[in-house]
């Protein structure tokens, strides 16, 4: 600032209060916010949460749908460059291959926020903070529920796994931590593993093939979304099966849909994962513009619901 402008501030700050809305008046800071796009129920709730916290806090939102494609989020990232906007957030669809576009923003001196997926860079001054949750121990908790329900049991266990978007944290991470907790015991097998992109067409179309090669051989279905575990229910019953019973259904998210289908019994489990993160992150924009330092991550507070509880929970759900 000019001396003549501070100087002009300094005069102007105590009158704020009671003065009308001026010249003076503080600006509302301008998110860019890159959506991965609108795949699941999960994701939907996301962007409401993040659309209804920004007007809450007074924040300017520009908001983008990149519909589950990393072009598409990597141009509605150069645009908040270009409009100069005071922050971006954004989900990165994948976690490869945002180094180019991120190094434009910093040499733009625009701060980066990660919201609900991590990108894996060596480089950790390419964004500020990553807010969400720990999708490793997500696929963690799946499979100690599924050790637990099978105990005594001598099987084989044969499981198929429904994979969420290629590339992404979600699926990546969910994959691995459900089969470090399963390869504790041999009689757990995957014996099929495909990505259904997270959607529920997707999930039954996938489900579908997986009943023509295996039939009854399946008796465990870990999908790594709700959604896509929707999708399958349906799969399974147009196959004459019973989804719940004749195969054991894991999933992640704990949508309302998923409770639905836990206390309709057939879906036995879904791993909690919070998509309310618009609060925390409009609280962190706040932060970052008032220069104060924030924690370089934020991990989200998850639980896990079984079917025996769903209906007591249902009543609790916002999402
Ligand atoms: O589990 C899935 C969504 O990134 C955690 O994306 C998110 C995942 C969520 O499509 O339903």
């Amino acid at each position: 600032m000019k001396r003549r402008n501070v100087l002009v501030a300094m005069a102007a700050a105590p009158l704020g209060a009671m003065l009308p809305l001026t010249s003076f008046a503080q600006k509302p800071i301008v998110l860019g916010f890159a959506q991965v796009g609108a795949e699941s129920e999960w994701r939907t709730a996301n962007t409401e949460s993040i659309k209804s916290s920004a007007k809450e806090a007074g924040i300017d939102l520009k908001f983008s749908d990149a519909q589950q494609k990393q072009e598409n989020q990597i141009k509605a990232i150069r645009s908040y460059i270009a409009q100069k906007v005071d922050v971006i957030a954004f989900s990165p669809v994948v976690e490869t291959g945002w180094e180019t576009v991120l190094v434009e923003a910093k040499n733009a001196k625009i701060p980066v926020v990660l919201t609900d997926r991590a990108i894996s860079s060596k480089d950790e001054t390419l964004y500020v903070t990553f807010i969400g949750s720990d999708f490793t121990e997500e696929g963690r908790k799946a499979g100690r529920w599924l050790v637990e329900k099978e105990k005594g049991n001598a099987g084989p266990i044969n499981i198929v796994e429904l994979q969420g978007t290629v590339g992404s944290a979600p699926a990546i991470d969910r994959k691995k931590g459900f089969e470090e907790i399963i390869k504790a015991d041999p009689k757990f097998k995957i014996i099929r593993s495909q990505t259904g992109d997270f959607t529920r067409a997707k999930g039954k179309e996938v489900m579908e093939a997986f009943l023509k090669a295996e039939g009854k051989k399946i008796n465990v279905l870990y999908a790594h979304n709700d959604d896509m575990a929707i999708g399958a229910i349906q799969a399974i019953e147009e196959a004459g099966m019973k989804p719940g019973k004749d195969i054991i259904i894991i999933s992640v998210d704990g949508v309302k849909g998923a409770f639905e289908a836990m206390m309709a019994g057939k879906l036995n489990v879904s791993v909690e994962c919070s998509p309310l993160l618009g609060p925390q992150l409009m609280s962190v924009v706040k932060d970052i513009k008032a220069g104060k330092s924030v924690p370089k991550r934020i991990v989200t507070q998850e639980s896990i619901f079984p079917m025996e509880v769903a209906a007591k929970e249902f009543p609790n759900r916002k999402y």
